[in-house]
């Protein structure tokens, strides 16, 4: 098989050390790259890792490949920096005008190295709103230091995560280089600081890098028992950049699988001001396999406006948790749409009957945004006011919450089965601003 080959341009700089000088490097086992590691203490300590820290490996046999650290004779696909050693996945090096940068960062276990792999490597899951078809296809760089992106276990003691990924449409590439930070760093800011200020470099060599686009997607789990610390104030130094406001920022909305319906009798009650609204919670709750009529938007409209004009939500978590089953229920029924059409995803949310999936779509994320909002406004959030601000009733939806959940199989018992349900709606946003 021919080899694929990176080459980097004058100006490509290393996210993590900012360092100019590369090198290729070649595969090989994915135990020599842990025994490699013991001689290159500058890629523990670019990551604000102590020279002792384990890099966790969980699975024993380590049979896979894993790019190493020895210099190539021939280019690779494969580079690291010269000075940190980090590997980098090819996207981060190419022109900056088709390269588009992906910032998830949230609280642990919120979901963020999830989504990205299931967004950059949907093989096998169901539930997408754009498949990879005819439209769109999508080229994952398999590697993430120190796993490739196979690997089952998506959990690791590595604070940030370079994911790649080549995006073709129609005759356009882009590349998205994606930056996973590990929640930790946030949550433990004072406790582990070397992560932070490590963090806090990192995003400083970003902003010198020039890119087409910049989305930074805050990851925010849907919670109802516990009041979670959130990220706002935390991501400030992420955002408040004089000049960042052109940036694009949105919330991946997360574990929506998990909310439940609490009372249908109560969820039809708050709705019974709108024959619509009430509607099309009813054949939802029946399991009607007509969730969408011609009603359909007008229904969504009533609903965003009732939750909004709703006071008072801290005494009423059981009716906004219905309200939020309800949500991800009809996320569900429209990912069976296009089929149903016969029709792709993509075709589907552009072309079909002037756009009508697009039409549903953005019903559906206008109540999202208010759902998650009062949530927030139950205390349950804690936003940045920027956040806040963008989803003001009124301001035009700048894509700001992107729904998404896991729908685990029921017989599949552990691991992740599921996937996001509406994580591609960011790659169709991508395309969109990027075209
Ligand atoms: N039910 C459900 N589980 C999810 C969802 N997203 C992620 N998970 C699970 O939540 C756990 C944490 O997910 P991760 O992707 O590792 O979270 P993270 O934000 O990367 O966490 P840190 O890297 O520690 O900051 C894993 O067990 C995932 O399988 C979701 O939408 N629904
Ligand atoms: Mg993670
Ligand atoms: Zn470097």
């Amino acid at each position: 098989m021919a080899e694929v080959t990176t080459k980097w341009t004058k100006h490509a700089r290393c996210p993590i050390c900012g360092g100019s000088y590369f090198r290729h490097v070649p595969l090989g086992r994915a135990d020599t790259w842990h025994q490699q590691l013991a001689n290159q203490p500058q890629w523990k300590r670019y990551r604000g890792l102590p020279e002792n820290a384990e890099v966790a490996f969980n699975e024993p046999r380590l049979a896979w490949d894993q790019p190493t650290f020895d210099l190539a004779p021939v280019a690779t696909q494969h580079v690291r920096c010269a000075n940190c050693a980090s590997l980098l996945p090819p996207q981060f090096l190419g022109e900056a005008k088709s390269r588009v940068l992906l910032i998830t960062t949230g609280m642990p276990e919120a979901g963020k190295t999830t989504w990205l792999k299931c967004l950059f490597n949907p093989a096998q899951k169901k539930h997408l709103i754009a498949e990879p078809t005819s439209l769109i296809s999508r080229d994952p760089y398999y590697y993430i230091e120190p796993y490739t992106i196979a690997n089952p276990d998506p959990r690791t003691a590595i604070p940030i995560l370079l994911h790649g990924m080549r995006l073709t449409f129609q005759r356009r590439a882009i590349d998205i280089a994606g930056i996973d930070i590990k929640g930790e760093v946030f949550h433990q800011r004072t406790t582990t600081p070397d992560k932070y200020m490590r963090v806090l470099d990192i995003l400083k060599n970003l902003r010198a890098m020039k890119f087409a686009e910049l989305f930074v997607m805050f990851v925010v789990p849907f919670d109802p028992t516990r009041s979670r610390q959130n990220i706002g104030q935390l991501t400030s130094h992420l955002t408040n950049e004089p000049g960042s406001r052109g940036a694009w920022q949105g919330v991946i909305w997360t574990h929506l699988d998990q909310a439940q319906l609490r009372s249908a009798e109560d969820l039809l009650a708050f709705l019974a001001s709108s024959n619509d609204a009430a509607a099309l919670a009813q054949r939802v709750i029946e399991g009607a396999d007509n969730v969408f009529d011609s009603k359909f938007v007008a229904a969504t409209a009533d609903l965003e406006r009732l939750v909004q004009q709703k006071q008072g939500w801290t005494a009423n978590l059981d009716l906004l948790e219905s309200l939020t089953w309800l949500l991800y229920r009809i996320m569900i029924a429209y990912n069976a749409l296009p089929a149903r059409f016969h029709h792709g995803n993509a075709e589907f949310y552009y072309t079909f009957m002037d756009g009508l999936g697009e039409k549903l779509v953005h019903a559906t994320m206008r109540v999202a945004a208010a759902l998650f909002a009062a949530w927030d406004n139950a205390g349950r959030g804690d936003f940045a006011p920027m956040i806040r601000e963008s989803m003001m009733p009124g301001t035009e939806l700048r894509f700001p919450v992107l729904p998404c959940g896991l729908e685990f199989l029921q017989t599949g018992g552990d691991g992740d089965d599921g996937l996001p349900v509406w994580g591609d709606l960011l790659l169709l946003e991508i395309l969109r601003r990027h075209g």
